[in-house]
């Protein structure tokens, strides 16, 4: 241990009535969720950007953190491990997920960023030998350099496609090497300011080559992870690609990828896309692309992505009825790409950040759980779709053209009668839940 976390206790589940500021009320790893522990479920993980790289700044004012790890010397990387993985360890956390950015200092070539990567995951490699955190997915940072300013595999320029490619590849190869359950790809500079400057066509073709070569490289290493992509509408870029779930889905069926790689899924990215959370992962799992989730909120009031610690168990619940109802995570699971707030200055606002959001999961989860169990949405919705598993609705779908409809229509002298969707019914069957 170091002694950044000092007089912090590991974090322990006490039950609902506990008054502790950092205790679990909600999240008892062993507790078994519909025939399996609340920890496999739900798979947290923290983000090492936000938690351990982040340094506190806004437009208006730089950092107010003061890590004694913050600075860019392969020490203070070894030291920002060492601190992370005593937050690993008192929260119990089963994952964590990185860039490359946040572990290793930037070299003055890309040779010695890469020897960097390559002590600091073997620095990190050791500490998880004895710690029971895990690797759920490793990601390229391919956003905060000037190089990548006008994109990384969308640029103008091939040689930054270039770059971006030999980047990605040696972050993958981080992953692998540290048991990655998953590999990320955030394009946060893949859109454009302007359209002025801008050739859609081409850009959307490099963006498909590049994914190819990515999907192509995990098939030649045996890489068993899941690609996945993290869907996001704008910020930083004006327009950003990777608009949406349905975006992407397209994006995929184009370049014939859609079953080679899935979704990472971000609860603010929904709502900049002006969609909720649920929408995007019941959209992704009726795709067959649903794979992990970013669970961090903005908020509502700003517009941009404030990436704060989930808080309201109603929206966390929707969130996991969907993928409960999906099956539940299989190499995907929920990362905090979440940060505090700038004057929350202290370890123990680290350390409290973390475990608030995980019991709002847990309860989420738990809630979620019980309405899939008791089966009081599906009932109502299998009712309200029942006319369609008659015989003559499925022969009418598939086989019959327009004019047979219509003949049938005028034979039978149809006057189709409006139903009630019982919405505020089911509005209160959710919030006897929560
Ligand atoms: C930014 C994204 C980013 C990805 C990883 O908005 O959420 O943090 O999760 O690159
Ligand atoms: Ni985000
Ligand atoms: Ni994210």
């Amino acid at each position: 241990m170091t002694s950044y976390f000092d007089g912090i206790a590991p974090v322990t589940y006490e039950g609902p009535d506990s008054t502790s500021d950092l205790a679990y009320r909600h999240y008892d790893p062993d507790e078994v969720v519909m025939g399996k522990r609340m920890e496999d479920h739900l798979r947290f993980a923290v983000a090492w950007w936000h938690s351990f790289a982040w340094p506190g700044g806004d437009p208006f004012g730089g950092q107010t953190f003061q890590r004694p790890w913050f600075g860019d010397t392969m020490e203070h990387a070894r030291a920002k491990a060492d601190a992370a993985f005593d937050l690993f360890a008192i929260l119990g956390q089963p994952f964590f997920c990185f860039h490359d950015f946040d572990i290793r200092p930037e070299g003055a070539s890309f040779a010695e960023s890469a020897s960097n990567l390559d002590a600091i995951t073997d620095y990190i490699g050791q500490k998880m030998e004895t710690s029971k955190t895990k690797l759920l997915w490793g990601t390229a940072n391919l956003f905060t350099h000037r190089r990548f300013m006008s994109g990384a595999a969308t640029n103008p320029d091939p040689d930054v496609f270039a770059y971006a490619a030999a980047t990605v590849k040696s972050c993958m190869d981080a992953t692998m090497k540290l048991g990655g359950q998953n590999y990320v790809l955030w394009g946060g500079r893949e859109g454009y300011e302007t359209l002025l400057n801008t050739d859609l066509t081409r850009e959307a073709e490099q963006a498909g080559a590049f994914l190819s070569k990515v999907v192509d490289y995990k098939h030649k290493t045996g890489f068993k992870g899941t690609i996945l992509i993290e869907p996001k509408p704008q910020e930083p870029s004006k327009h950003q690609y990777d608009y949406d779930t349905a975006t992407v889905y397209g994006f995929l069926k184009r370049f014939g990828l859609e079953k080679e790689v899935k979704l990472n899924l971000e609860q603010g990215h929904a709502i900049l896309a002006g969609h909720s959370f649920e929408h995007e992962l019941a959209m992704a799992a009726s795709l067959g692309i649903l794979g992990s989730i970013d669970m961090n909120r903005n908020d509502y009031q700003s517009g941009w992505d404030t990436d704060q610690f989930p808080d309201s168990p109603r929206e966390v619940a929707l969130a996991y009825y969907e993928v409960l109802k999906a099956g539940g995570f299989t190499t995907g699971g929920t990362n905090f790409d979440a940060k505090l707030r700038r004057q929350s200055l202290d370890p123990v606002d680290l350390v409290a950040a973390h475990v608030g959001g995980m019991d709002v999961c847990a309860r989420g989860l738990k809630a979620a759980a019980a309405m899939l169990s008791d089966g009081v949405l599906e009932t109502h919705r299998a009712a309200r779709y029942a006319g369609w598993d008659t015989p003559d609705a499925k022969k009418m779908l598939k086989e019959q053209s327009l004019a047979e409809i219509h003949d049938l229509v005028v034979a039978a002298d149809l006057r189709p009668e409006p139903k009630s969707g019982r919405q505020e019914i089911l509005e209160n069957v959710v919030s006897r839940y929560i």
